[in-house]
């Protein structure tokens, strides 16, 4: 679960003491955030704990991460001449704290738990580069696209080679799966979504899927993309709570797995309304191999951390006759 342990105290507490881009750099402090959720709440898989702009940085991106904000860039990419100053980053030399953090975190979960690697897929890092903070319309990004396509695309090139060098050095750390977040991709209509993003995610898939590790196409607010984003690549693709996770599947397709959906603000209201909504999803996913049970987006900060130790002792309830074993190697 995406930032599952914003909402613990532990975390919280930690925090006090160190900044995020610090607690991301340092990894025995990321390692050991990496693990809380796994420890408070027994789910299956730990999510490094980075965040999607980490790569960015060391390709000249002056980036901050600004409390209840995000991430603000003071260089925002705007022109040909920005994307060409940008540097194709060497994942062991420039974030090799990521590296180490996947190393820590293996050595500890000693193969009980799968370990996910993560990166920002291209559309949604071009968004943070270009507009230099989160927003809401993604005018600027989108203006430059539909006006200069062809710096759009040279960006879009860029990001892509550094997404899929930082995944495979994330495999090769010993990442037992990882995931593409387009979190702002549903932004786009299909057109468009085949003309300025596809192929830059598929040339990441293509060259994630040589490493042999399942891979995790993420978005949100995508139900007119998931055909689109099916044929991009990616083993599974995760969908939010907008839609049905049956008729996501069937669109997808039989061949491909798929994670979600809890909505997670279902969390927010009561356990009634979080059963209530795990047992939608499981009876819709109904048993069938290769479903990720998940929220549909990120953990809320003010979410009871009871209720999430609550929710995954029952999925794992519920699932309990066809989980496959944890893997031990
Ligand atoms: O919590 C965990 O252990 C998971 C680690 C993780 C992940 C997977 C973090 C830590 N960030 C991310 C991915 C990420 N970061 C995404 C993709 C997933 C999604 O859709 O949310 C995005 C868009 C970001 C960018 C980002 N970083 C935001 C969103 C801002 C916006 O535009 O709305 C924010 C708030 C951050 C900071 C951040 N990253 C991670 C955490 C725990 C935080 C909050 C920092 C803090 O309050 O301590």
């Amino acid at each position: 679960m995406r930032q599952a342990g914003r909402c613990l105290p532990a975390y919280r507490a930690l925090r006090e003491r160190h900044a995020f881009l610090k607690t991301c750099k340092t990894p025995e402090l990321a390692a050991e955030v990496t693990l809380m959720p796994v420890r408070a709440f027994d789910v299956d898989a730990a999510v490094i704990f980075a965040d999607i702009m980490l790569p960015v940085e060391p390709m000249g991106i002056d980036l901050e991460m600004r409390e209840k904000v995000g991430p603000v860039i003071h260089n925002p990419v705007r022109t040909l001449a920005d994307v060409e100053r940008l540097r194709v980053i060497e994942p062991a030399e420039d974030v090799p704290f990521v590296l180490d953090t996947i190393r820590l975190v293996r050595r500890e979960l000693d193969g009980k738990r799968a370990v996910l690697g993560f990166a920002g897929a291209p559309f949604t890092l071009a968004c943070y580069l270009i507009e230099g903070k989160p927003s809401r319309e993604y005018g600027l990004a989108k203006g430059l696209m539909y006006r200069e396509p062809e710096v759009w695309h040279a960006l879009m090139t860029k990001l892509s080679a550094v997404t899929a060098a930082y995944l495979c050095a994330q495999v090769a750390a010993g990442a037992d799966a990882v995931q593409l977040f387009d979190s702002w991709v549903g932004a786009l209509n299909k057109a468009d979504y085949r003309a300025y993003v596809q192929p830059h995610v598929r040339a990441i898939f293509d060259a994630v899927r040589a490493t042999g590790a399942p891979a995790i196409h993420f978005g949100a607010g995508t139900s007119d993309l998931l055909e689109e984003m099916a044929a991009a690549g990616g083993d599974l693709v995760s969908v939010d709570a907008r839609v049905l996770l049956d008729e996501a599947w069937a669109r997808i397709g039989a061949d491909r797995g798929i994670q979600g959906n809890l909505d997670p603000t279902r969390l927010l209201a009561s356990w009634e309304a979080t059963e209530e909504g795990a047992r939608d999803v499981l009876a819709r996913a109904a048993g069938r191999p290769g479903h990720v049970f998940n929220l549909g987006h990120g953990v809320l900060p003010e979410t009871d951390p009871d209720l999430l130790q609550r929710l995954a002792a029952f999925v794992h309830e519920i699932t309990a006759h066809n989980r496959t074993p944890p893997r031990v190697d």
